[in-house]
């Protein structure tokens, strides 16, 4: 029996005058204290910033001028005040290849953001197409990514591909060598396109100040050596001073692999290891978001209205309502989401006609085949579905094949009385985060994959298996049929570990976690291990500290 929300038996209409619930009282960080906190660790030291995207996206306006436009949400956006603050230098991969076919300033190397009032630069990589094709949706794409997500099936390895990734590394390098020329510049890069850079930048300036954040998993070694160019990754990165994943078992997997792989010292209970005679600190540093904007904008008036236009254009008026919104990835587990719900409806008979499941899928990545191949076969099996149980006036799946607006996700949050996170694997999950922080009234239930990095810290979500169609099918029953107390009091205490743990309090930690790491560099007495003399986890000083050895504490 479905523990519906109001009287008859149907959700409630969002009560456009009703004050959205505040989230749990605790002092939230803040872009300031994020950079105070850079100011407090490493004074006037400029900041660079390395990924492969644009914080700001060139376009060209019809009377032929440019313009430059900041992507809402994401990393980008809160890193942009950030940066803002600080003013530094963002070097990313531009200019797209349609707007530099168009010359003038479009193709421009480097421009200065925002543009009302300049107060950091962007410096751009251009890349060819055939670059594009080969580093990009080749190595970074089709090789990087679904390896590291323990994907085999859709891994493929190409010299050509792997040819253009060191190139456009290189070009990458190049660029930090040339825009951070003071030694104390601590430059950041950002994930698995650049794996490369660090050692190239380290080699030409041995005193550089290197961080890079890792954002999808790292896989198990038996995995990972399937890659022909185990060994070049793991020196690529070993050149870094501070490495970040989202959980300490990515962590843990990628010391195994250098153990394995390289003549290195691993001191397991501080997570460093020495190669080289550099030392490298890993550090799990799970990231957030910025629960409060999120909160304040599902929670804004409008929203509400958006809310019930919503409800009328896509037929859920009086419906329980789930939501997924994903990019259309083989790692998100959208057709296993979608197997899940057909047992739902099969198993719980009730549900028809009263809860429909709205899939946001944004396109993405749609050169690569796999990616061109999952998006028809989720629209398959969404037809299937609706075939299968649809009535004249209900469907059990709506379809979105889209990317919505931020205002549309943020009321499609809200709405939901339930959203599933199905991932197979995941390094963190943003949309998990962002729909706990987007509730506002009668929460939602979470149904989150144990596959997703945001599972260890929301573990007031419901798990699910995506794997285990039964299981996952009765763990939706079991959120759709939770007592509201309930889903209250998980949600409370999910909103409190947002707050708390937002995403400039993670910018703010991996500050504070390159200082530790350059302290330690700095302290370790021994200059150099020479290859081939220290056996792999020896125990062994790293910082003036005892080493372990033999395996994680
Ligand atoms: C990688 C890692 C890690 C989705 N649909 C729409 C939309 N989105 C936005 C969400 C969210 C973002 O895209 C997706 O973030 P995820 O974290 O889920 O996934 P990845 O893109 O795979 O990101 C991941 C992340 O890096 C950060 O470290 O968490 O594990 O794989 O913000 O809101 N946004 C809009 N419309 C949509 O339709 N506006």
């Amino acid at each position: 029996m479905i523990s519906a929300p109001s009287g008859d038996g149907r959700p409630p209409a969002p009560d456009a005058s009703l004050p959205p619930r505040p989230l749990p009282v605790e002092e939230p960080w803040t872009a300031e204290r994020a950079v105070e906190t850079y100011r407090a660790l490493f004074r006037d030291a400029p900041f660079t910033i390395v990924s492969n995207r644009e914080p700001w996206l060139a376009r060209r306006r019809p009377d032929g001028g440019m313009e430059y436009v900041r992507p809402a949400g994401g990393l980008t956006a809160a890193l942009d005040p950030v940066m803002r603050a600080m003013g530094g230098t963002w070097i990313a991969w531009g200019p797209p290849a349609a707007v530099s076919a168009t010359g003038a300033d479009g193709d421009a190397l480097r421009f200065r953001v925002p543009p009302e009032s300049p107060a950091y630069e962007v410096r751009r990589v251009p890349l060819s197409d055939v670059e594009v094709r080969n580093y990009y949706h080749g190595y970074a794409n089709e090789s990087l990514w679904p390896l590291c997500h323990s994907i085999l099936e859709h891994v493929r390895f190409r010299e050509r591909f792997w040819r253009a990734y060191v190139d456009v590394n290189r070009r990458f390098a190049e660029a930090v060598l040339d825009e951070a020329p003071d030694p104390r510049t601590l430059v950041w890069i950002q994930d698995y396109h650049l794996a490369l850079v660090p050692e190239l930048v380290r080699a030409r300036r041995p005193d550089a100040r290197l961080a890079h954040f890792w954002h999808i998993p790292w896989p198990s070694w038996d995995l990972f050596r399937v890659s022909p160019n185990h060994r070049e990754l793991l020196r690529g990165l070993l050149a870094n001073d501070l490495l970040g994943f989202h959980l300490e078992s990515f962590c843990d997997n990628f010391l195994r692999c250098c153990e394995q792989d390289l003549e290195v010292l691993i001191d397991w209970r501080r997570r460093a290891v020495v190669h080289e005679g550099h030392v490298t600190m890993l550090r799990a540093l799970p990231i957030s978001i910025d629960a409060d904007s999120f909160h304040e904008l599902a929670g804004r008036p409008d929203t509400a209205e958006r809310i019930a236009e919503l409800r009328r254009r896509y037929g859920l008026e009086g419906r329980l309502v789930g939501v997924g919104a994903d990019r259309l990835d083989y790692s998100k587990g959208i057709l296993e989401r979608l197997d899940a719900l057909r047992f739902l409806f099969r198993r719980h008979p009730e549900l028809v006609g009263r809860f429909t499941f709205v899939q946001i899928g944004s396109p993405s990545r749609v050169e690569i085949a796999a990616y061109a191949e999952l998006q028809q076969n989720v629209e398959a099996a969404v037809a299937r579905l609706n075939d299968a149980l649809a009535t004249p006036d209900w469907k059990p799946v709506v379809y979105v094949p889209r990317g919505l607006g931020q205002e549309d996700l943020a009321a499609f949050y809200r709405m939901a009385d339930l959203a599933i996170v199905s991932s197979l694997q995941d390094g963190m999950n943003l949309v998990a985060k962002e729909f706990v922080a987007a509730q506002v009234e009668r929460p939602g239930v979470l149904c989150l994959s144990e596959f997703a990095g945001a599972a260890e810290e929301l573990e007031h979500a419901i798990t699910v298996n995506p794997f285990y169609t039964e299981g996952f099918a009765e763990d939706l029953h079991r959120a759709l049929t939770m007592p509201l107390e309930e889903r209250e009091e998980r949600m409370r205490a999910m909103q409190a570990i947002l707050q708390r743990g937002n995403v400039y309090r993670w910018i703010g930690d991996v500050f504070t976690a390159a200082r530790e790491a350059l302290d330690l560099g700095r302290r370790r007495a021994r200059p150099r291990a020479a290859a081939g003399t220290v056996a792999p986890t020896t125990a062994s000083s790293v910082g003036g500290g005892t080493a372990t050895g033999g395996g994680p504490a």
